[in-house]
């Protein structure tokens, strides 16, 4: 038993369930909480210039590494501006544990208006997290953080917010330290009968496909679910959050097609069953297009909830991926590994070339980017033509290299994921691809990445406009623009403005060198990047 203030007792808390970063912004609200990590080694504290900019950092950071991200923030005006990267985080599941300083425990929910007063914050929390809570004491902040990393470890991972009232935070207590536990994994029994019917389902097919979501990526189950594809001989396609679960130069990857997945239609035609793991066939998973997957469907996820919610699945499995997909391996039996059934390179190629139909400028693009990075480099999107095609063109080689804002879809993402991405993995380049417009929402955050001495590269692909809706106007508003015309600095002195590298480009057949040269110099750079080219993002019909 120790004498902790709350503040110190949260962050030994923290440190004992293994963070190690905080990104986050002071205030008096929280200035306990802060002062707590002051002499706790092996805390590191990220200022931003925003509390979004915390937050995408921190999913950045979550993505890339996989392990469990910090925010910490004031209460307010602090909480709501972590709302969208919440809002982002729930919806991708991404384990997020948000921290907020509070008013004093007396003040609270009485529209007393308190500074920094959030009527009722945690029901308003409470929408993007799996759990928003309060401490009352010191002494139950190792048992609401162990709570929190198990609740986001155990399950599909999604925000957990809590909020220290300033009294808690600064007040002290003797405070018991938790003994460390295995490793918080709820091992849950999984249904044996299900894996046996899916393996006799799975043996029996003659031309089964797999189908990786994020849940893959999430459990590090790529290399178990290879395993089963190849004894299977099938072809696997990945959804958005899927990429990178298995290598897309793999003799059975077919790389993402579940944004348009109807450039497979006619494979899937064929296929007769579809192994789907860790994705819930959310909207952009499966863009409304409605194609038809196999009859029989056989659904992997840890979150009961996803199994057949969107689409009928004849057999369910509750589960982590991995875990699942080494039972089923041997229930499938040791027999000989299937040929896969289908020309897997002319099916890349037919997905080449309808994209290179609809988007070959942005196709160069992204093939010049490919070759000027590093095959392990992280390339973050935005929401901007060049980051909407990125999760479909783009050849990813390794899990967690490709982070995209998928279903929640916000502007001014890429920026900030990139730096948080770059800390969570030191060792690795990270690249934001932005748009003009979304590059501004968050462009302040150079500042954090200067600071910080991460090696991010900014390209700002800039055709003056919030493109993919003026394309968007042109097509289907029979050209009546309205809303979509943007006046910009000059991106690349904006850079230099902020200490990082700026580039100008004039075309955009320069971008591979500038790219291979920004890598090589390491560092922060920012590629200004005109485009004018009318290649509509995926989603448009
Ligand atoms: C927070 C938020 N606001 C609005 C949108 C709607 N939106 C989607 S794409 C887009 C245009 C983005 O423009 P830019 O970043 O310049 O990329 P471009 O489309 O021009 O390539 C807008 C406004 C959004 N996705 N997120
Ligand atoms: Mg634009």
């Amino acid at each position: 038993m120790t004498r902790l203030t709350g503040g110190q007792a949260l962050a030994r808390a923290l440190r004992a369930e293994g963070i190690d970063v905080i990104f986050g912004i002071v205030g008096t609200h929280n200035v306990s909480l802060f002062d707590g990590l002051y002499d706790v080694a092996g805390l590191r504290v990220i200022t931003t210039r925003h509390e979004q900019g915390a937050g995408f950092m921190a999913d950045g950071y979550a993505r890339a590494s996989g392990r469990i991200a910090t925010c910490l923030v004031v209460p307010g005006p602090g909480v709501t501006n972590l709302m969208t990267p919440m809002g982002q985080a729930y919806l991708d599941s991404v384990p997020l544990l948000a921290v907020a300083g509070q008013n004093p425990s007396a003040r609270l929910d009485q529209r007393l208006e308190e500074f920094h007063e959030l009527h009722r914050s945690l029901d308003v929390t409470a929408s993007v997290t799996l759990r928003s809570t309060r401490l009352h004491s010191p002494a139950e902040a190792p048992g609401a953080i162990r709570a929190a990393v198990q609740l986001m470890r155990s399950g599909r991972p999604r925000p957990v917010f809590i909020e220290v009232p300033m009294d808690v935070a600064a007040a002290e207590q003797d405070v018991t330290a938790l003994e460390p536990t295995e490793d918080g994994l709820a091992r849950a029994e999984m249904d044996a009968e299900a894996i046996d019917q899916a393996a006799h389902l799975l043996g029996e097919a003659r031309k089964p496909l797999v189908l990786a979501g994020g849940g893959v990526i999430c459990a590090e189950a790529g290399p178990a679910l290879r395993n089963v594809a190849a004894r299977l001989g099938a072809p696997i396609i990945t959804t958005v959050h899927g990429r990178g679960a298995v290598p897309d130069d793999d003799p059975l990857a077919l790389g993402d097609g579940w944004s348009r997945l109807d450039f497979f239609d006619p494979l899937l035609a064929e296929a007769d069953v579809c192994l789907a793991v860790g994705t819930s066939f959310g909207t952009v998973n499966d863009a409304s297009r409605g194609s038809k997957l196999p009859h029989s469907l056989v659904q992997i996820d840890i979150d009961p909830t996803a199994i057949g919610r969107h689409r009928s699945a004849a057999i369910g499995i509750v589960g982590d991926a991995q875990r699942a997909l080494d039972r089923l391996r041997s229930a499938l039996g040791t027999g000989a590994y299937r040929e896969v059934w289908c020309d897997v390179p002319a099916w890349r190629s037919v997905k080449r070339d309808a994209i290179s139909r609809v988007a070959e400028p942005v196709l160069r693009l992204l093939d010049d980017l490919r070759e000027a990075l590093p095959r392990d480099a992280i390339v973050t999107d935005d929401l901007c033509v060049a980051g909407y095609w990125a999760p479909l063109a783009f050849d990813v080689f390794e899990p967690r290299t490709l982070l995209h804002p998928g279903m929640w879809g916000t502007l001014g993402y890429a920026l900030p994921a990139a730096i948080g991405a770059q800390i969570g993995r030191p060792d690795r380049v990270a690249v934001a691809l932005c748009g003009d417009g979304g590059f501004l929402y968050t462009s302040q955050e150079l500042s954090t990445a200067l600071q910080e001495g991460v090696n991010v590269i900014a390209i700002v692909f800039n055709d003056h406009a919030y493109g993919a809706l003026k394309l968007f106007q042109d097509r289907l508003l029979r050209g009546r623009r309205i809303g979509v015309k943007l006046h910009n600095p000059d991106f690349a002195r904006l850079g230099e403005a902020y200490g990082a590298v700026g580039v100008k480009l004039r075309k955009t057949t320069e971008l591979g060198d500038a790219v291979s040269d920004a890598v090589e110099r390491g560092g922060v750079t920012v590629i200004e990047c005109p485009i004018d080219f009318d290649a509509p993002p995926p989603w448009m019909p």
